[in-house]
C-alpha cells in the first residue's frame, strides 16, 4: 500500500473540490505545493481505502466493519520528522468521510474537518499532503459522522520519529478501543438517552482491533509501547500488572524526563509512551483498564485488555537518558487567563445537548498568530470531558490550581467534573479555521465543540 511519490499527482483532488468554496480550494492547493520536505527528508505516501470489512474482533465472530484497507485499526503510517506524509484517500464507504490528523501541526486546509474542506463523497478520492514537523505517537480517524464511523472501526496510528531518541528492545503500537456488539456479534446502532449523556461504551475491549490478545515478550528486554485510547467515551486507567513502568511520552512526543508511575490516565483520544519490563521468564501480566470514576457517569469496571506472556530471556541493549527533551515553558511568572472556555450542558427535548459557552457548535473568538493563549478550560458538569484542540500543542499550567508533575505538550486533556485546566499555547504562523472540542465523540456530535480563526 505504501507507494513511491509521483509528482504533481493530485488524484480526483480537483474534481472532489468542485463544488467547493474557491478560497477553499485554493488554501488547499496552496498547501499541498508549499508541503515539501527538509533536507535529508522524503515524501512517505500511502494508499489508503476505507471500506466495509468483515472483521473479527472476537474470534470465530465475523463483524461487518469498516476499516481503513480492511483492517481494524487502519495501517500503522510511519515516517520521520522532517518528511512530508501524503495519503490518498479513496473513500469505498457508503457515505462521505473526511481523516483528521490527531495531533499533527499541519496547515488549516489539511485539517480533515467539515469546515476546511468538502466531505469526500462515495466513490472520491482526497490527497492529504502536508510536512511533519514534529515526532510522536499520533493518530488519524474520520471527522464525518465520528460516532458511527469510529466506532465501526475507522481509526489508525501515525508514527512519526526523531532524531535521538531513547533506544530499547522492540517497539509495539497498541490503539485501545471498545466495540458494543449484539447477539450476533455486529455492531449496535447508536442510540437511547444514556448513550447520549455517558458517549458510548462498548462491552468488548479491543486491542489493535481484536479482543484480549496474548502479547509475547522476551525476558530481560525493555520495550517502548506506544499507546492510543481510540475510544469514543472510555477512560483507561492503565496498570502493566501493578508493575513500573516509565513514561516517555504523551500527545505531543518525548516529556522531559522519564517519569516512573504503576498507572497512567488515558482519555478518550490520549497517547502515551511508556517503558515497559524487564520481566522475568514464565511470568504472566495483565494489561488491564483499572476501575475508574466519571463523576456522574457509572464507574469503569477493572478489566483486562491483553496479556503478556513472557518467554526465553533476550539480551538487552535498552538505554533510557535520564534527559529525553528539552522543553522550554510558555510562561513563567503568573499570567491571566485570555479567555475561559465552559463546558456545560443544557436540556432539551432529546435529553441533554452539550454545549460550549452555554452554545452548541460554539463560535469563538480569533485568535492571533504569535499572541500567546491562556486559556481556562471550566467543566460546569459532574463528568469528566476530554478537551482536544486541533492543530497545535499546549502546556498545562494548572489542574485544579496545582502545576503538573512534569512538562509536557498535549493536545487532549482531561477535564475533570467540577474542575478547572489552565493552558498556555501559541498560535504559530498558520491561519485559518480550527476547532477544539470534547472527544467523547457523542458530546463533540450533541455540540460540546466550537470553531476559531487563527488570523495574521
Ligand atoms: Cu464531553
Amino acid at each position: 500500500m505504501r507507494h513511491e511519490h509521483r509528482s504533481h499527482d493530485h488524484g480526483d483532488q480537483g474534481q472532489g473540490h468542485h463544488c467547493a468554496n474557491p478560497s477553499v480550494v485554493a488554501g488547499y492547493e496552496r498547501a499541498y505545493q508549499e508541503a515539501q520536505p527538509a533536507a535529508g527528508g522524503r515524501v512517505v505516501a500511502y494508499d489508503l481505502e476505507a471500506r466495509e470489512t468483515e472483521w473479527e474482533f472476537v474470534p470465530g465472530k465475523k463483524t461487518r466493519a469498516w476499516g481503513y484497507n480492511g483492517q481494524v485499526p487502519g495501517p500503522v503510517l510511519e515516517a520521520r520528522v522532517g518528511d512530508v506524509l501524503e495519503v490518498r484517500l479513496k473513500n469505498s464507504l457508503p457515505e462521505p468521510t473526511t481523516i483528521h490528523w490527531h495531533g499533527l501541526r499541519l496547515p488549516a486546509p489539511m485539517d480533515g474537518t467539515e469546515n476546511v474542506q468538502r466531505v469526500i463523497a462515495p466513490g472520491e478520492t482526497f490527497t492529504y499532503r502536508f510536512f511533519l514537523p514534529d515526532a510522536g505517537t499520533f493518530w488519524y480517524h474520520p471527522h464525518s459522522n465520528e460516532t458511527a464511523q469510529l466506532e465501526r472501526g475507522l481509526y489508525g496510528a501515525l508514527v512519526v520519529r526523531g532524531n535521538g531518541e531513547p533506544e530499547l528492545d522492540a517497539e509495539r503500537v497498541l490503539v485501545l478501543d471498545d466495540v458494543k456488539l449484539d447477539r450476533k456479534g455486529q455492531v449496535k446502532p447508536a442510540g437511547g438517552m444514556i448513550e447520549r449523556h455517558d458517549g458510548r461504551q462498548g462491552g468488548t475491549l479491543l486491542v489493535n482491533g481484536r479482543e484480549r490478545p496474548e502479547l509475547a515478550m522476551a525476558a530481560g528486554q525493555t520495550e517502548r509501547w506506544r499507546i492510543v485510547n481510540s475510544s469514543s467515551a472510555r477512560y483507561v486507567r492503565l496498570s502493566i500488572g501493578g508493575r513500573p513502568f516509565r513514561l516517555l511520552g504523551t500527545d505531543g512526543g518525548l516529556v522531559p524526563a522519564p517519569v516512573t508511575m504503576t498507572e497512567v490516565l488515558l482519555a478518550p483520544a490520549d497517547r502515551v509512551d511508556i517503558a515497559v519490563g524487564p520481566f522475568a521468564e514464565g511470568e504472566t501480566i495483565a494489561v488491564e483498564g483499572l476501575r475508574y470514576n466519571q463523576g456522574s457517569v457509572a464507574p469503569a469496571r477493572r478489566r483486562t485488555y491483553a496479556t503478556v506472556r513472557v518467554g526465553a530471556a533476550a539480551p538487552s541493549r535498552a538505554a533510557i537518558p535520564a534527559t529525553l527533551r528539552e522543553i522550554a515553558p510558555l510562561v513563567t511568572g503568573p499570567v491571566v487567563p485570555t479567555r475561559e472556555v465552559r463546558l456545560g450542558f443544557k436540556m432539551s427535548l432529546r435529553g441533554v445537548d452539550f454545549t460550549i459557552n452555554h452554545e452548541q457548535h460554539h463560535r469563538d473568538e480569533p485568535v492571533r498568530v504569535g499572541e500567546l493563549q491562556v486559556w481556562d478550560i471550566v467543566n460546569a458538569t459532574k463528568m469528566d470531558h476530554p478537551f482536544h484542540l486541533h492543530g497545535f500543542f499546549f502546556q498545562v499550567l494548572e489542574v485544579n490550581g496545582e502545576a503538573p508533575a512534569y512538562l509536557s505538550w498535549e493536545d487532549t486533556i482531561n477535564i475533570p467534573p467540577a474542575g478547572r485546566v489552565r493552558i498556555a499555547w501559541m498560535p504559530d504562523d498558520r491561519p485559518g479555521e480550527w476547532m477544539y472540542h470534547c472527544h467523547i465523540l457523542e458530546h463533540h456530535a450533541s455540540g460540546m465543540m466550537a470553531h476559531f480563526e487563527v488570523v495574521r
